[in-house]
């Protein structure tokens, strides 16, 4: 599992679009961030619940929910800082996947926080995907279907 992590191209699927950088030196700190992103989670899990499953990968020094930028409320994705790489490591390979409040948790790993990425960057104010939603989903606030795809 361990070697999955030395291709620093297969390390994540999602590219940051705002990452002030190259792709090389978007790799580098995706190899060496003590960062992870947590997504596809319910609008209603607290920072204690993640504490609380997430420090089973190691000790946490910070936790930023994702906030929807009009309302400022949870909208189902977060970061989750380490002390240590292998602990990111850790919470990548054993938690993602995992449910924590009826939902399958993605852990990614991510290339670090800074201000302004705890919110949604969507038209609407949450997550992009969240608007693009086909499926039904109880916890999308419009009403369980992306909201862009509803209104068409
Ligand atoms: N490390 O997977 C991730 C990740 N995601 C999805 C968001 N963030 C992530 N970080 C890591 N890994 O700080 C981070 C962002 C930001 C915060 C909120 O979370 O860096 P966001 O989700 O609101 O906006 O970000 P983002 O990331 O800019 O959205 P993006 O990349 O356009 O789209 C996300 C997903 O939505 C796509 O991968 C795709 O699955 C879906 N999507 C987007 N556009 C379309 C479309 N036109 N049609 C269908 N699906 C679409």
């Amino acid at each position: 599992m361990a070697s999955l992590f030395k291709d620093p191209s297969k390390l994540s699927a999602y590219r940051d679009r705002k990452f002030p950088g190259n792709q090389e030196e978007f790799e580098h700190a995706l190899q060496t961030s003590i960062t992870v992103y947590i997504g596809n989670m319910s609008f209603y899990t607290t920072e204690e619940q993640v504490y609380e499953l997430f420090s089973r990968a190691g000790e946490i020094k910070k936790i930023i929910m994702g906030l929807d930028k009009n309302t400022k409320t949870p909208c189902g994705f977060c970061f989750v800082l380490y002390y240590s790489r292998e602990d990111c490591e850790d919470a990548v390979k054993y938690i993602s996947g995992t449910i924590l409040d009826d939902r399958p948790i993605r852990v990614d790993f991510d290339w670090g926080f800074q201000e302004g990425r705890q919110w949604g960057r969507g038209r609407s104010g949450g997550q992009v995907r969240d608007e693009y939603r086909t499926d039904y989903d109880p916890d999308i606030l419009s009403g369980g279907y992306g909201k862009l795809v509803q209104r068409e």
